[in-house]
């Protein structure tokens, strides 16, 4: 069993599609162990997305996480952290395999709808940031 991080960006939540996401989180066998609605702030956005820091797409990508509330969530199941990026897809959704989360939602590379940790030590870096252990439910 492995966890993994989930944010659905705000694009996805300000078109409600919380529910059809999270649907294919669960049907692909990821058990959704935490989940809050927050607003990010400016700080928060910078502090999360830091490693890209002085890259061009930085701060307008600090805009958009902040423009609209998110939903972060922790998906717990086998292989967590390459499923879920096997269901989200690639970061550009026009190259995204069909049937992914970011080719079927998604609105541009910006406003892709979600986000998911990429290695064990990023999912347990982005849930630290986000939850206390006592937030997490697991099954058993
Ligand atoms: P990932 O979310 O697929 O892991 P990263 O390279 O970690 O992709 O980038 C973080 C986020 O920054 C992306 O999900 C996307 O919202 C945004 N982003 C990445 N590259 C670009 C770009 O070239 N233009 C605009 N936004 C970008």
């Amino acid at each position: 069993m492995q966890r993994t991080f989930s944010i659905i960006k705000p694009d996805a939540v300000s078109r409600n599609l919380i529910g059809q996401i999270t649907q294919r989180f669960e049907e692909n066998g990821l058990s959704v162990i935490a989940s809050k609605m927050i607003r990010l702030s400016t700080e928060q956005a910078e502090k999360f997305y830091a490693e890209h820091k002085g890259r061009d797409f930085y701060e307008p990508l600090v805009g958009y996480m902040t423009s609209a509330p998110i939903v972060v969530q922790v998906l717990e199941g086998e292989d967590a952290i390459a499923k879920n990026r096997q269901i989200m897809g690639v970061t550009d959704p026009a190259k995204a395999e069909a049937g992914t989360i970011r080719a079927d939602f998604a609105l541009s590379v910006r406003e892709n709808s979600v986000h998911g940790s990429d290695s064990p030590e990023s999912a347990a870096r982005e849930i630290a940031f986000f939850f206390d252990e006592k937030e997490l439910c697991p099954r058993n």
